[in-house]
This record gives C-alpha cells, structure tokens and sequence, in this order.
C-alpha cells in the first residue's frame, strides 16, 4: 500500500542503491582516462542494481547518445515490473570526463516520476537553462536579459548583485554569457562539465555559495536536474537549443516549438518526482568513493518531492559481504 496513492517512499532508498552500485564501478575507472570504460562500468552497475528494484519503468531519458557513449536504450523496460508504472530517467555518470581525468564532482544520478510525466525529446540534445533555488522561484524568465534575471535573483534572496555566484559550464559558447554576467556585476563559478550537480547545488539551502545555474548543456541532464529541483521546491526553465540545422528539421518534423518555454512543471509534471544521486569523486555537493581493504564508502543525496525531504546517505558497503548477496553482484567491478 503507498501513501497516499504516492508512488511509495521505499522507492527513493532503492533509487540510491542504484546510484551507490553505478558510482562504486565508476570510482574503479577515476584517473584512468578511459571515459567509456567508466560508463560502461557504471552503466552495466545501474541496470544490474535496477532489476530489484520494485517499479514497473520505462527508461525515456538517457544520457549518452549525444557523446555515443554506452547508454541504458531509451524505451528499455527497467524494475523488476512488481511496482507503480514509472518514467526512469539516468546519467551514470555525470561526469565522465571528470571520472576519467580524476577531477573532482563526477555523480551517478537517476530520476524517477509517474509514467508520462517527464518531458521527452529524443532529437535535441541540448537545452538552455536556467535554475535558482526556493527563494528566487518565480524571478526567472528565459527570455529577459541576464542583467534583470540577475537582479530580481538578488532581490528575491535579498543578497547584493556582487554576492551572488553564477555556475556556467566552461565552453566558447558561453563567451557572451559570461560578459553580460561581468556586466552585471556578479560573480562566476565555471565548472568544466556534470551541469546536474550544477543546477542543484544552485537550488540547495546548503549550499549558500551558489545562486542560480545559467547556459547551455545537455537535455537529459535538465529533466534530471528539474526532478531534484521539484523536491527543493526550487525554480528552472528550459528551451530547446539546435545544435544544426539537422535538428532543426527535426524539430520541425516533430512539431517542437523552439520558442517554447518549458517550466520546471513542464520539465517533470506532478508532484511525485524522485531524485538519487552518489558522488563518485569528492566535489561540492557529494563525497566521492573511497575504498577500504574491503569496503567501499559512498556519500548519496535522495530527494522526493511529495514530502520535499532531502536525505543524506552515507554508506558503508562490505564488498567480502556483498559478493555472497545476488543483488550485490551490482556493486562489484565487472
Ligand atoms: C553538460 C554536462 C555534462 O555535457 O550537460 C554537458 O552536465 C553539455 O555538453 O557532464 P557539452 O559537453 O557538449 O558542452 C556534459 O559535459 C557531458 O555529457
């Protein structure tokens, strides 16, 4: 029986299982410089780890495809079918070449929302964005120059324009971005990839540093992004941003509006959004994995936004242990 008609609150702690088995496979791979080794490590852990658990998913946001880096399929069935009819959503790496390079705030993260609920786009791989935490909701607008984002972002939490911080994703296409922030008078952190951790380090009351997540980046990690955000009672917005004109024919054929300002209720609708991630190198928002003779350690974070509880999950995992365990088959370096 759920709460409420809710998709279940043990849900949320099978999620981060699921993480904690993909970041520990990954943790094998930091410094290797083998990005996709790391990803496939991690994602061989999520799908190992996601046959127990009790949902009936269907995977419709998968990162991967834009990097032809090894993906759980869009569409594939996931959960071992005994549970609510969910939409699943998965990076296993966000990060992979922060993974691979060593490099600290590489994270593992899955989404979980009722069937139909997240906002699906198979050809556009990038979106632009911009998210804020609780206390800026309702000071965003896409479409209004940076400058008077920036100041009703100040406004709302009652902080200086030379206080607040801005994560931008270090790329030649931020360039102009980036000027119209200096113009403004605000700070910027730059982060060189994993725009997830991003978007909700922005929207954490834990994390006062960090203000508000503008540019461009990667489709899937938005809707993963606005699931967390959901849970924060924090605030994004979205469009669509064509890389070419092959994806603009795309969207034509797809009857996508390109001027389309999606909201965070767009982005993932209802009230019922899970959101886990592990950290599998030690950043600002998570603790990466640390290995014991035979143990490993993991800091998670799980976020659900029917009750709008975040959790912390530190874990430590027998590894001698779980080889005995068929579930904790998932943990082990393949
Ligand atoms: C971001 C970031 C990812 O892709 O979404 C970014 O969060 C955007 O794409 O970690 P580009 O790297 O092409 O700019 C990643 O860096 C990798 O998927």
């Amino acid at each position: 029986m759920t709460e409420n008609g809710s998709l279940g609150r043990n849900l949320a702690m099978e999620l981060v299982r699921v993480t904690e088995a993909a970041a520990i496979r990954a943790a094998r791979w930091v410094g290797s410089g083998d990005k996709n080794a790391a990803d496939a490590g991690a994602r061989d852990a999520v799908r190992d780890a996601l046959a127990f658990v009790d949902m009936d998913g269907v995977t419709v946001i998968s990162e991967g495809e834009k990097d032809q880096a090894p993906m759980i399929p869009v569409g594939s069935h996931v959960g071992n079918g005994n549970g609510p009819q969910v939409d699943f959503a998965v990076d296993p790496i966000d990060g992979t070449t922060l993974t691979a390079r060593g490099l600290p705030n590489a994270i593992s993260v899955v989404a979980v929302a009722e069937r139909g609920a997240m906002f699906t786009c198979a050809h556009i791989a990038y979106m632009e964005k911009i998210a804020v935490g609780p206390q800026a909701k309702g000071a965003i607008d896409i479409n209004a120059p940076v400058k008077d984002n920036l100041t009703r972002i100040a406004r709302f939490t009652e902080k200086n324009m030379e206080d607040l911080t801005v994560v931008i994703l270090d790329r030649p296409r931020h360039e102009s971005l980036m000027e119209e922030v200096r113009m403004a008078g605000a700070r910027i952190k730059l982060i060189s990839d994993g725009d997830v951790a991003g978007a909700v380090t922005a929207a954490m009351e834990e994390h006062p540093g960090v203000d508000v997540l503008m540019g461009i980046g990667g489709t899937p990690e938005a809707v993963l992004a606005a699931c967390a955000l959901k849970g924060l009672g924090g605030d994004m917005q979205a469009k669509l941003w064509p890389r070419n004109d092959e994806e603009r024919t795309a969207a034509a054929e797809d009857n996508l509006d390109l001027e389309r300002v999606l909201t965070l209720d767009d982005l993932v609708q209802g009230d019922d959004a899970y959101f886990a991630a592990t950290g599998i190198t030690s950043g600002e928002f998570l603790n990466g994995v640390s290995f014991g003779p035979n143990s490993a350690r993991t800091q998670s974070v799980m976020i659900r936004s029917r009750s709008g509880t975040l959790r912390f999950i530190e874990t430590r995992h027998n590894i001698g242990l779980k080889r005995q365990l068929p579930m904790g088959q998932a943990y082990l370096p393949g």
